[in-house]
Order: structure tokens, then sequence, then C-alpha cells
């Protein structure tokens, strides 16, 4: 439906669309200052918009988000799709019930619609496939848009996130939520990728260089931080929180990333069907031939003790010989110097052998002794140290004791555990050191860029999400409650927030109830009484303390706690494994937690003799991972802080990051437990909704008013739908929109709070969008008319 104008121009209502709405943001944001001549902006805007229109090309094969117009007049241009697509915004629905809520997101998950607001919170399903929606076309319709002017999508929470950061110069935060498999991390991926194309539009090397970098900086994180679970074939077994810096014209400058507590059990032992780090079979895998021989490995991951135990070591949809390439690529491009991507895959097949050697008793103390001395003596090579120190560090641990030095053997049970402690430590140090080089990669600082006027960043958040598995244990514990954080944060913001607003804005409320999951947060992070602080007693108190002493401490303080039990407390419980287990009824389900090595893994010893030897490699990355090797051995320590505890006080620093800025909210939802793109679990998806809390999202944000927009961009918006108000409002924007509702007759289905206007029923916003849609040709008409009035 092309309009042929006067200066031969083809323009179509959809381009008419973009003008109208460039020049009323202009308008709005410019004509107060500057007071100029409105129509000659007009103009000025037009001449602009045609020009970019026109040197934009797109390529035709490319998805492109649908424009037709369906035939009950809604545009494809707002968020409403028509019916057969169901509402963009829960918000809209006719009644807000479940069962509302679940058709609706069920049909538009089947029409490939993965996204649907609660207001400015997007709600996204996984829908386990490729689906073409992220190209270049996609780009292009949301960059600069208000989030009601596109049919929903994650790029508009991305771009009013910029914007927000741009406009406002406000630090905002997008928060990634939901259960293992959900979506966070594509989402979170998605979100950096539309950042990239939509800054730098002038295209300067070094933002170009920063772009990349904080892009290819996934590639190597993923690879050493994500595995196969249960749950997911790229599971993050890490937090990440990344702020990307931008500088005053908002091009991003550079970034930082937090890393939280890596789950580095899985490099000594994966459950039945899970695998180890991806890292480790890209290098089984990847390395050619001499390089793996240089490496002492052989290509046959069933060799090799650490990786062998989920039973499966190849993974359909992960190749790693490719990714091994795209790691390499990324540490390249990183900075990462050629003998320190060399240092990594040496340490990793470290640890792989390292999980070969056995231990036989060398005396009657059953004292532990290393046989295979070529196996010995090719980790010593590996980690640049001598099979001796090697040996030594392996099979006993020197202690000071009242100014005396000693040599104490270790007994075989002992040295085997060693190892494992040995294995998980250097693994995990190696992925704060990545973390390290990451961060110094892509610091605003060492960009070479000028940081001039104010520096904003946009953080984002992409954590493992809940998960229950059929052995749970201190990792999920820890996973668990961070989702728990996360949620309270959740309620704190979005629904506090908004019962808040309505005080804000002068509007009567109603209240709405909804489950407060901070008794769950402090069953676990209270002092003296919380699960944590009960377990690091027991770490801390003298003698030998058991698993099951900690769990006995447990029944005793939490006897009384409705989210907390175990066997003792409910001997009828035949779930529960007696001496055993503990179940928490976290928010998003009961999970059942077996105590057994709770203590091990928070107190998280390492012996000093394997801080000295890696200090004391030639190698230098080891040198780097371990500075606390240099200390002397009868230097005393300070006990360390428990790794429960370090957890908690990380969590709760995120939650303040996250607190001070402004945030955006993903909620992922997975659609089943198959990984399956068509399959719609009623079940799964409903418990979801429930405790995501989404139907009381609804609820509050809508708490009698369905929709609700600040004055200035409701009359933008719809100015064009009375004499009074079109082409221009000379009053107030108050008064503009009162105007309209009171020229349309909405009166009755309106309030006015202190910046925005409310508008109770969903019907009315749908009307005043359709009425709109019927004035687009008459905009062409007239703007046709300013284009002859002399461009
Ligand atoms: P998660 O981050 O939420 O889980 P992922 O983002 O890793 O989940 O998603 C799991 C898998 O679902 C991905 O590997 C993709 O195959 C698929 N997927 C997710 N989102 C999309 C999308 N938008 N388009 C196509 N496929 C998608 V965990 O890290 O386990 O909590 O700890
Ligand atoms: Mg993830």
């Amino acid at each position: 439906s092309g309009n042929k104008s006067d200066l031969g121009v083809v323009i179509n209502e959809k381009d008419i669309e973009d003008f109208a709405s460039d020049v009323n943001v202009l308008y709005f944001e410019t004509s107060a200052k500057t007071g100029k001549n409105v129509n000659e902006m007009f103009r000025t805007v037009l001449r602009k918009s045609i020009k970019t229109k026109n040197s934009s090309k797109h390529t035709e094969t490319e998805n492109k988000p649908p424009t037709t117009t369906d035939s009950n007049g809604f545009m494809a241009g707002s968020i409403h799709e028509g019916p057969e697509f169901g509402i963009g915004d829960f918000v809209l629905l006719h009644d807000v019930t479940l069962e509302a809520f679940m058709d609706n997101l069920k049909l538009r998950y089947e029409k490939n619609r993965l996204y649907t607001y609660i207001g400015e919170v997007v709600v996204s399903v996984n829908p386990y496939k490729p689906v073409d929606i992220y190209n270049k076309n996609y780009v292009d319709e949301y960059k600069g848009r208000e989030i009601y002017e596109r049919p929903p999508h994650i790029f508009a929470l991305a771009d009013s996130a910029y914007k927000t950061m741009k406009r406002k110069s406000r630090d905002t935060c997008i928060v990634i939520s939901g259960e293992s498999g959900s979506g966070k991390t594509e989402a979170s991926k998605i979100i950096m990728r539309y950042i990239a194309a939509v800054t730098n539009v002038g295209g300067q090397k070094e933002v170009e260089r920063v772009k990349d970098v904080l892009i290819k900086s996934n590639v190597i994180l993923e690879a050493f931080g994500n595995a196969r679970t249960n749950r997911n074939d790229n599971s993050s077994r890490f937090g990440k929180y990344m702020d990307i810096n931008f500088d005053f014209k908002g091009d991003p400058v550079g970034g930082h990333i937090n890393n939280y507590l890596l789950e580095k059990s899985r490099v000594v032992h994966q459950q039945t069907g899970e695998r180890n780090f991806h890292s480790f079979y890209q290098l089984i895998f990847g390395a050619n031939d001499q390089k793996l021989s240089e490496l002492k490995l052989t290509r046959d991951p069933k060799k090799y003790f650490y990786i062998n135990q989920g039973g499966e070591p190849k993974c359909a949809t992960i190749n790693d010989r490719e990714d091994y390439r795209s790691v390499m690529n990324a540490m390249k491009t990183m900075g990462f110097g050629f003998d320190q991507a060399e240092a990594l895959w040496k340490i990793l097949s470290a640890v792989l052998n390292l999980g070969n050697t056995s231990y036989e008793a060398v005396d009657d103390h059953d004292m532990a002794g290393i046989s295979d001395k070529k196996l010995l003596s090719n980790i010593a090579h590996l980690l640049s140290v001598t099979p001796d120190e090697l040996q030594k560090a392996l099979c006993s641990r020197v202690i000071a004791a009242g100014g005396q030095v000693v040599e104490k053997g270790l007994t075989v049970s002992e040295a085997m555990y060693a190892r494992d402690a040995y294995a998980k430590a250097t693994y995990d140090r190696m992925f704060t050191w990545i973390v390290q080089r990451i961060n110094e990669a892509i610091d605003p600082k060492a960009s070479g860029m000028r940081l001039v006027g104010k520096n904003t960043v946009i953080g984002v958040l992409d954590i493992y999400g809940f998960e229950i598995f059929d052995n749970n244990s201190f990792e999920q514990f820890c996973i668990n409650y961070c989702n728990e954080k996360l949620q309270q944060l959740f309620i704190e913001l979005v629904l506090k927030q908004e019962q808040e607003e309505y005080m804000r804005e002068g509007i009567e409320w109603i209240h709405i109830e909804y489950f407060n999951n901070k008794i769950i947060c402090d069953l676990v992070e209270q002092a003296h009484k919380g699960v944590l602080a009960i377990l690091d007693e027991a770490c801390l108190s003298v003698g030998k303390v058991t698993d099951e002493m900690f769990l006995t401490a447990m029944s005793q303080k939490l006897a009384k706690h409705e989210h907390f039990t175990c066997r003792a407390l409910q001997p009828a419980d035949k779930t529960l494994e007696h001496k055993r287990d503990f179940r928490i009824k976290h928010y998003a389900g009961d999970v059942v937690y077996s105590v057994e090595s709770f203590i091990d893994k928070n107190k998280d010893t390492l012996f000093q003799d394997w801080k000295r030897l890696l200090f004391n490699s030639k190698e230098q990355v080891l040198k780097e991972m371990f500075p606390e090797g240099k200390q002397h051995i009868t230097e005393t320590t300070k006990r360390p802080i428990t790794a429960g505890t370090s957890f908690k006080n990380s969590i709760i620093a995120l939650v303040d990051i996250l607190a001070c800025k402004e945030p955006h909210y993903v909620r992922c939802v997975k659609p089943n437990d198959l990984k399956s793109p068509s399959v719609f679990d009623q079940q799964r998806v409903k418990h979801q909704v429930l405790y995501l809390g989404l139907l009381e999202n609804v609820r509050v944000r809508r708490a009698g008013f369905a929709y609700r927009a600040p004055y200035s961009r409701f009359l933008q918006r719809y100015k064009c739908l009375t004499s009074h108000t079109w082409p221009t409002f000379r009053g107030n924007e108050i008064d503009g929109v009162k105007t309209i509702i009171r020229t349309l007759n909405y009166e009755n289905d309106v309030a006015y709070g202190k910046s925005k206007v409310f508008i109770r029923s969903p019907q009315t916003l749908f009307q005043l969008e359709e009425a709109r849609d019927k004035m687009l040709p008459g905009i062409i008409v007239f703007l046709q008319k300013m284009w002859r009035g002399g461009l």
C-alpha cells in the first residue's frame, strides 16, 4: 500500500508511522527547549527520516517483523498483533485468572510468539529451536522505539534499558531469572548482541573492538564455566553479572564481570548423564594429534576418571571440536598471549591426569605412595614442577607445630581426598584467573578511549537457575538460595514498587496479596539460627563434627520453621532419609538436600602444600593463580571465611548492586523437561507461572487499572485523535490528555495521577489504538501537505 509522494519517493504507511513517531518524539524532546517553529521541525525530521530510510538496505531473504494489518484493524506495529496471536501484555487480559493467563501463554507459544509483557516485565518461553526474530530487520524495528509501539520482544526491553540509561543518565540493569534451562543465558546473549548492534553508529574502531571483546568473552566463560547437566546441555555452573560501561554518547567503552561460586565439585564428580565442564571435551576432541601428545593426552575420554563418570562424553547439541577453535579464537581477540592459552590447556590436562593417579600403601601404616612414576612425571611436566615436589605435595603434608616444621605422610584415603581437593581448587582458580584476564581486556580505563562526561552502565545478570536433581548437595543449596534472593529482589522492586506508584500518583489502589519469600531467605542466611550460620558453627567448632551432627543441630534450631523439615522432625516421611536428608520448601518447589559433605564443602580447606607447589612452578599462570603460596609455612594464616558465608556475602553485595540501578526484568519459562520445541507441558508451565508470581505481578500491575502512561507519551501517541490536539496542542500535557479523554468520552474509565494517566479497562486502550490506526491515512495526507509546503 505505497503512496507516491510528490517527490517520487514511495512512502508506505509504515514509513509514515515511523516518521510521525520520530517527529513526535523530537517535538516533545526539543520544542520545549528550543521554542522552534514546529512546522519547520516537522520538515527537517521528515527529510532526515526519508534519507535514512532510503539509505538503509535490508536483505530480502531475512525474516521481517510482521507488518500486516489484520481483519480487526489492529496494526502489527503496536503491541496488538491480532487475536490469533493472543494478547501481547497480560495486563490487558479480560480476566486475570490462571486459566486465562495459561491460555494466552500457550497460544502465543504455539504461534512462535516467545515474548509477552506484564507491563514492562518480559515473560519469555524457551522455544528450544532457532526462531528467526533477531536479525537486522528486527533490530531496526525496535531501535529507539517505546516499548508499546511494537509487538513484544526482548529487543524492546534491551532498548528500554539502553534508552533509560542514555536519556536519564541512569545506571540500569537487566535481571534475567527462571529455572535451569529456561533460556537465561541465551537471553543475556541476545541482549548483548542487540546493544552491540544499535551502538557505535559512527563506526569508531576502538568501540568495535570493545564490542567484539565483550561478546567473545562469553565464548570463553561458557567453555570453562558451563556443562551438560540433566536439566540443560549448556548449563551455567557459575553466576555472572556483567556491567557494560558506556560513554556519554551511549557507546560501549568496556565492562566488568563479577563471577559467583563455580560449581567446582563437577571437576571430580558428575552424576549419570552429566558431563564435566565443556573445556575438557573441547580439548580432547578439538586439539590436533600433535598437541594431544604434547599434553600427554589421548583422544579417548573414557580413559579419564574425571570425565567418564557421567557415561556419555558426547553431547548431541554440542560440537566440542568446533567450540575448541572458537575458544582459541576468542582468546586471541581477548589478548591472551599464546603462552597463556597454552598454559590453560596444560593445566586442564594436568587435572585430567591427576584424576587418574592412584595411591597405594607403601608401609605398614597405610602411608600413601604413587607407583605410576610415568603418570607422576607427566603431571609434573604439565605443571612445570619436579616429580619429587609433586609426589611430596600429593602424599604428605608439612605442618608447623609449636615453631617446629614437620612432614606428615597422608594415608591412602587422605591422599585420594587431597587429590580431588587439589583438582577442584586448580580448576576453580584457573576460572577466576580467566575472569580476571577478561576483565583486564574489557577494562574501560584500558580501552584507550578518553572517558569524557558521565559514564553510565547497563548490568546484565545471568545466574544459574533454580534446580532440583535426584541428589542435591551444597552446590544446589547455594544456587537455590541465590534464586530465592533474586525472587526477593523482584518482589521488593516490582511488586512493592507498583503499589508504591499508586500511592505516589495519588491513585486509589487495591492491596494485592502475594507470597513473600523473605521467610525462606531468612531461613538460609539469618545470623545465629539460619542454615548457613548453623553450618559455620559446625565447621568452626573444635573436635570432629560430622555432617550428621550438623543435621541434628538444624533439626533442633529449625524445628519450628515451616519451610524446613527432616526425618527427625517428621518420622513418618519416608521420602527423607534418616540422618542424611533435610528438605527446604523453596519458593520454586520442595528440594531434598543430602547433608553429606556439607561440612567439607563449606570448610573448603586447601592444604598449603599445593599452594606452595604451584606458586613455585615455572609456569607463570600457575604462579599467579596461587599467590598465597609464597607465604612461609610458619606464618600463621587467619582461618579463611567459609564457602557458604563467602557466597552469601557475595550475593548480598550483588543484590545491593542491582537495587541501586533501574531494573528491567526478564522472566524465563521452560515449556517442558524434554528440551522439545513442540511440547507445552501445562503442569510444568503452570507451576512456574505460579512460583514466579507472574499472576500477582499482573494483578498488582493492574490493581484496578490495566494501563498507565506518562502524560507526554499518551499525548504524543493519541494526539491525532482529536482536532483540538492535532497537529499541535498549545497547552500543557495534562490538559492535552484531558482534552483527548473528554472528547472521546472516556472520562469514566480514567484516573489522573500526578505524572501519569491511568486507564481502567483494556478495551479503552484497544479502542484508542484502533482509532489511531484509522487515522494513519490522514497523517499521510497531512505529512504530504507538509512536504509540498517547501522542503
Ligand atoms: P539457562 O541459562 O536458563 O539455564 P539456556 O539459556 O542455556 O538456559 O537455554 C537452554 C537451551 O535452550 C539453549 O541451549 C538453547 O538450545 C535453548 N534456547 C533458549 N533460549 C532460546 C531462544 N531464544 N531461541 C532458541 N533456543 C533457545 V542454567 O544456565 O541451566 O539455569 O544453570
Ligand atoms: Mg545459563
